[in-house]
């Protein structure tokens, strides 16, 4: 057969076969058939020796010919290929932004950390520090230097919870204070928030665990005045500038005379409203000038220092200032409840 003839048949099938490769590895396997070792054109330049010599070279030109031309559409499908390889695989991974992003929760902070932080804002405002303790305390710090005696009703078992006769779940954060005292320093401007301790029957006002934050001054020259004149400017930095204050007398054993203070309703202005029960006003904290006998059972001479306190319940404060109208609330941690502050 007319070596030329041949040639332009291989070529004319290579093309076929390339043509219909249907992906690379196809392709490859075309490239083998003709291309290779063992392929066509190898065979049939193996069998130029039935070739007259002077045929040789031109022979040989076709045949390399043939080659380059199969090489070149084995080339320019590999790249068509390997393109729509690559353009099926970027379809395959491609982000659809416009889906929803999975929402993340973040946690928020508690109404109790809101109302405490605005607290102590106020007060390390007006230069005093904020002082822990412990929450297990020694009924000492708890009752006796704080003028409560052994048969106090405060010291109940109802309302406290002992550990043994010495030891209990402080009832109130005054202990912290009887302890700043007694180290001697003076004089003192604190606050003692935390975590206290008694047994209450759970209700929408009651927990058995709850906070409190209370405060002390102690210098020469303490007078009520100087303890009316800081819970009023407490009150308006915390409910609005336009607040009024109310002392009305009270009893506490650590504090001579004692006072309760009830703030104007920052709801109604003080006309009377469902949130102040129609009264006006709203009792906040109690407070008074600490007892001589506690100044000196915590080692301060009564003599040449006075001091006042007060006591406000944070839970009180947070229910207040945020509309909850039940304590229990504060203590489930439901986000959904949590992220509304
Ligand atoms: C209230 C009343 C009060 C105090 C707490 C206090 C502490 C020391 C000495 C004297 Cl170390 N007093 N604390 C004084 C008056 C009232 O709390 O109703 N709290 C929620």
């Amino acid at each position: 057969m007319d070596m030329r003839q041949k040639l332009q048949e291989i070529h004319e099938e290579a093309k076929k076969r390339i043509m219909e490769s249907e992906g690379l590895d196809k392709l490859n396997e075309v490239r083998v058939a003709y291309l290779g070792k063992k392929g066509e054109l190898t065979a049939l330049l193996k069998s130029m020796k039935e070739v007259a010599p002077e045929d040789r070279p031109k022979v040989g030109q076709l045949v390399n010919e043939t080659r380059k031309k199969i090489e070149e559409i084995l080339d320019e499908t590999r790249t068509r290929l390997e393109e729509a390889a690559r353009e099926a695989k970027m379809k395959e991974e491609v982000i659809d932004v416009t889906l929803p992003a999975k929402k993340a929760l973040i946690g928020h902070r508690h109404p109790n950390t809101i109302a405490l932080e605005e607290v102590e804002r106020i007060f390390i405002g007006m230069g005093y520090e904020v002082v822990e303790g412990p929450e297990v305390e020694y009924a000492d710090y708890n009752f006796t230097k704080l003028n409560i005696p052994e048969d106090h009703p405060a010291r109940d078992e109802q309302d406290t919870f002992f550990i043994n006769d010495s030891i209990l779940l402080r009832s109130q954060t005054s202990p912290v204070q009887a302890r700043t005292m007694e180290k001697g320093k003076l004089p003192i401007r604190m606050i003692a928030p935390g975590r206290v301790f008694r047994s209450d029957e759970v209700d929408a006002t009651h927990s058995p665990s709850f906070h409190q934050i209370e405060g002390l001054v102690i210098d020469k020259h303490i007078t009520f005045a100087d303890l009316k004149g800081t819970l009023e400017e407490f009150a308006k930095e915390l409910f609005g500038p336009e607040t009024r204050t109310k002392f009305r007398p009270h009893h506490f054993p650590f504090t001579e005379p004692s006072a309760e203070v009830d703030v104007s309703c920052f709801k109604c202005g003080g006309s009377g409203c469902r949130f102040c029960k129609g009264s006006g006003w709203i009792e906040i904290l109690g407070c008074g000038m600490v007892h001589p006998h506690v100044l000196e059972m915590c080692g301060i001479d009564p003599e040449e220092y006075t001091g006042f306190a007060f006591g406000v319940g944070l839970e009180r404060i947070a229910l207040l200032k945020y509309e909850i109208d039940d304590m229990r609330l504060l203590y489930e941690n439901d986000v959904r409840f949590l992220k509304q502050f």
